[in-house]
């Protein structure tokens, strides 16, 4: 058979190809612009540019009307988000960051759907110290955002320590080993000196355009399903005989874009082509990023994600050049089973005899709130611990590896402030998500992380009335198409379109194999809760044993299966 000739799609290349191109491998004049103090702001060049340093420039939309008004530059600040590859801090890297958040955010965290810190509020001038400050703690913000691979995620909650370990000690290699090689981020924020007459840094792997889209990885150990291996450009998917790691089920083409009213764009589910052994998983990634530096769409950046190569060229295409490129074969993927995409509350006993607690952080925002105080009770327990903390991507945290003895100490904490370890909350709002949206989020269309917490104390009372507090069912928001909490993925899922209206999703799969199907369009909360009512209720009487809502509203008919992202707005 004669192999199909690989084209990239034509057309002009985006604006954001010229960036990256004369950018001088991601310097740009960051260095300068930085340094200029007439404005908050940055030029919007550079603004593209420092996506690929873990940052970009926002400006706080509470206040851009007033300021507008007033004649006023917008409130120009930035987002900082950390690079920590399976979201595993230290105690001390948790106090430093608890710490910068005070002194140059706004004063709260966000815990991130891809297990990291996110900082809100830092002004310009306040940049190089804080970037300065997190390198001090051993983290970076190295390609957190950009077009290159991401913070790579790995399964969090280390209740089966050994293969746990092993599994982040890949997530780690990944990250590392696939990072920029260029040293403009040491150059512009740690004042490394450019040496005279050195050639120009090459990068071997991504070239001088990186990639043309963000790419992500993040690695899956059955029957958790937490990191949504599924939505990831490439997942991995750990085989554990025995007890022992034997290898990984490659899945690609996963993403959960799209833009409201283009059918062009959809969410995907990556595809399981094959299986390789530890060692090989470096090797897979990095031809599987130089297919998509090849092939990816250049020219529209909708369109430009890896699942779209993989779609447009095919999978057996794609999987066929993996193997041309790789010089070997995959194996045939090996059985798994998912049962969850969500986290497993409070305490767990992992082998070494240490206990791991995962605690319920609403909307993944660690603040102190009037009558709650999280940001504190966390940094206490961080002042006393001495095992780590693992940020998870459901935007809670898991109080690791903790001592018989420490154990009791951290409970009288947790007892202390009131944190919670999901158990006297509804399995609802355990099971929910929201992404960052208003007021800092450019993109967001409608509230998602200040409403949801809002929307589920209305919810719970049709939940509650059903019998239903005990059911996990998981619920998403999102205050644009872009999928930040992976809506697409939620039983229940909605998607901002307007102030105070979204798209209501039903019929994913619990354990994160299916995409959902949308069920109303552009309603309000008073729409959502009695179409709410009439579904839930119904799951409370008609549901079979142990079937999970989504499975129940298409069996009832009430959506259709999404068998496929190609058929999601069928
Ligand atoms: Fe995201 C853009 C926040 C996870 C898909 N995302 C953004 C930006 C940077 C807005 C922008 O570009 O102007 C948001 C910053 C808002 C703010 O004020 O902080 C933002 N994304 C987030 C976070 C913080 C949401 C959260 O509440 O946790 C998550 C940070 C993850 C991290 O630590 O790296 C976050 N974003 C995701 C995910 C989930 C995931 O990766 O598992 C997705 C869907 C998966 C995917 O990538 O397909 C996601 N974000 C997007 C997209 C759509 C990309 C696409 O394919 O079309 C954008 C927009 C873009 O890239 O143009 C985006
Ligand atoms: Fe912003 Fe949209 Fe992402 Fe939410 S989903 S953080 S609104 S880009």
């Amino acid at each position: 058979m004669v192999k199909q000739k690989l084209i990239a799609p034509e057309g002009a290349p985006s604006d954001v190809e010229r960036i990256k191109r004369e950018s001088n491998y991601l310097r740009g004049t960051l260095k300068e612009v930085m340094l200029d103090r007439i404005s908050a702001g940055i030029p919007d060049d550079d603004n593209r540019l420092m996506k690929h340093h873990g940052s970009y420039l926002q400006d706080d939309r509470d206040l851009r009307n007033e300021r507008q008004k007033q004649k006023l530059e917008p409130a120009y600040q930035f987002m900082l988000r950390v690079r920590m590859p399976g979201g595993v801090a230290t105690p001390e890297q948790w106090l430093v960051m608890d710490d910068l958040a005070e002194k140059y955010g706004n004063g709260t965290l966000k815990l991130t759907t891809r297990e990291t810190f996110q900082m809100h509020g830092i002004l310009k001038w306040n940049m190089k110290s804080t970037i300065q400050e997190i390198h001090s703690a051993l983290l970076d913000t190295i390609a957190a955002c950009g077009d290159v691979n991401r913070n790579v995620m790995c399964a969090s909650n280390p209740y089966q320590s050994e293969v746990h370990a092993e599994v982040y000690e890949w997530s780690k290699k990944l990250s590392n080993d696939l990072l920029p090689r260029t040293r403009a981020y040491h150059e512009i924020w740690l004042d490394e000196e450019k040496v005279a007459g050195t050639p120009e840094v090459e990068e071997p792997m991504y070239g001088p355009l990186y990639l043309p889209r963000k790419f992500k990885i993040g690695i899956a150990v059955p029957p958790s399903n937490d990191i949504d291996v599924f939505s990831q450009d490439l997942g991995l998917i750990a085989i554990v005989e025995e007890g022992k790691l034997i290898g990984f089920n490659v899945a690609i083409g996963g993403g959960m874009g799209m833009t409201h009213g283009d059918k062009e764009t959809y969410p995907q589910l990556a595809k399981v082509i094959g299986f390789v052994k530890p060692e090989q998983i470096y090797d897979v990634a990095e031809k599987v990023i130089t297919i998509q530096r090849d092939y990816g769409n250049r020219s529209e950046r909708k369109n430009a994600r890896f699942k779209y190569t993989v779609d447009r060229l095919g999978l057996e295409t794609v999987k066929e050049e993996l193997e041309e490129r790789l010089g070997w074969s995959l194996d045939e993927a090996k059985p798994y089973h998912f049962d969850n995409n969500g986290d497993r509350y409070g305490w767990v006993k992992g082998i070494g005899g240490k206990w791991h607690l995962t605690l319920f952080i609403e909307g993944g925002r660690v603040a102190d709130f009037d009558d709650y105080k999280l940001k504190t009770g966390l940094r206490e327990i961080a002042k006393i611990h001495t095992g780590d903390i693992r940020l998870t991507s459901n935007q809670n945290i898991i109080i690791a590896n903790v001592s018989a003895q420490k154990k009791k100490k951290i409970s009288e904490l947790i007892e202390k402030y009131g944190l919670t370890d999901g158990e006297h909350i509804s399995a609802l709002r355990r099971s929910s998500i929201a992404c960052v949206a208003l007021p800092t989020c450019g993109l967001a269309m409608a509230e998602a992380e200040r409403y949801l917490p809002r929307l589920i104390d209305k919810i719970e009372n049709i939940v509650d009335e059903n019998g239903l507090r005990d059911k996990e069912i998981t619920i998403r928001m999102t205050g644009c198409p872009n999928g930040c909490a992976r809506h697409a993925l939620g039983e229940i899922g909605f998607i901002g379109k307007a102030p105070g209206k979204y798209n209501m999703y039903l019929g994913a799969a619990h354990d994160g194999s299916r995409l959902s199907k949308m069920y109303r369009e552009n309603i309000g909360e008073a729409e959502i809760l009695s179409e709410l009512k009439v579904v839930l209720s119904r799951y409370a009487k008609e549901r079979e044993q142990d079937e999970h809502f989504g499975d129940f509203v298409i069996r009832a008919g009430i959506v259709q299966a999404t068998t496929d992202g190609t058929n999601f707005h069928a």
